[in-house]
């Protein structure tokens, strides 16, 4: 077996940092939260996704990235969302916003058509450039992300791990958890091999992730 070998990502030049600043300085905007792949926007733009399990700090993330405090609703009640939620980035981009997973208390009707409708997006987005599957820094790669690491492997896209929370972490914590992100991501061979430390209370690898999203073409 081919193994992977995955690095944090570096800092991008204060040119890069620029011009992941102006893309973000652009309009964003709620577009549409869809329930059902008709519902879908035309895929006439490029578009990256955020996937996660329940407060992983998705919403927080969107919120540090494009600048605003509650485009992406942040909140404390897990699951609420069961919608693919889409935002404008400029006239350029989608960011979208998938239903956080892993809440237990779910049923089961609600899980499935979950997996459905993820399934039929993740594989039938052609726009869809990139997915950030965003792991809680205290905790790694869990048993509940691997069904969305295998889905996404499955779909051909793109993905990259983006850990979140950074600031709750001691420097030699962060390196175990980079290590344990490292080994579980070895059997997905879309994984992209860099990994993205954010902290969105403390704006850590924020200019990191736009660069990121800046350069997708
Ligand atoms: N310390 C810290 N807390 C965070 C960070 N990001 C999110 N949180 C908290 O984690 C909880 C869940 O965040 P939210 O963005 O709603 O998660 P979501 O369910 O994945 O959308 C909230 O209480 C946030 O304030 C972070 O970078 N650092
Ligand atoms: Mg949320």
């Amino acid at each position: 077996m081919t193994s992977f070998t995955f690095s944090v990502a570096e800092e991008p030049t204060s040119e890069e940092i620029e011009k992941g600043r102006v893309l973000f300085a652009g309009e964003t905007d709620f577009l549409k939260g869809v329930v059902a792949m008709d519902g879908m926007p035309p895929a006439d733009r490029l578009e990256v996704c955020f996937a996660g399990r329940s407060n992983v700090g998705k919403s927080s993330l969107i919120n540090a990235l494009t600048g605003r405090k509650a485009l992406a609703r942040t909140s404390n009640t897990p699951g609420r969302t069961q919608e693919i939620n889409f935002f404008t980035l400029a006239e350029s981009h989608y960011l979208v916003d998938l239903p956080g997973y892993g809440f237990a208390e779910a049923p089961v009707a609600i899980v499935q058509k979950w997996q459905r409708l993820l399934k039929a997006y993740l594989s039938g987005r052609q726009t869809l450039r990139r997915a950030f599957v965003l792991i809680d820094s205290r905790h790694g790669v869990k048993a509940v992300d691997e069904e969305i690491l295998s889905l996404l492997n499955k779909s051909a896209v793109t993905f990259q791990v983006v850990l979140t929370k950074t600031d709750k972490l001691k420097k030699g914590e962060l390196e175990k958890v980079i290590a344990q992100v490292s080994t579980a991501l070895q059997k997905h061979p879309a994984a992209f091999p860099e990994i993205v430390l954010t902290s969105s209370e403390k704006g850590l690898g924020i200019p990191t992730l736009r660069h990121i999203i800046g350069t997708l073409v």
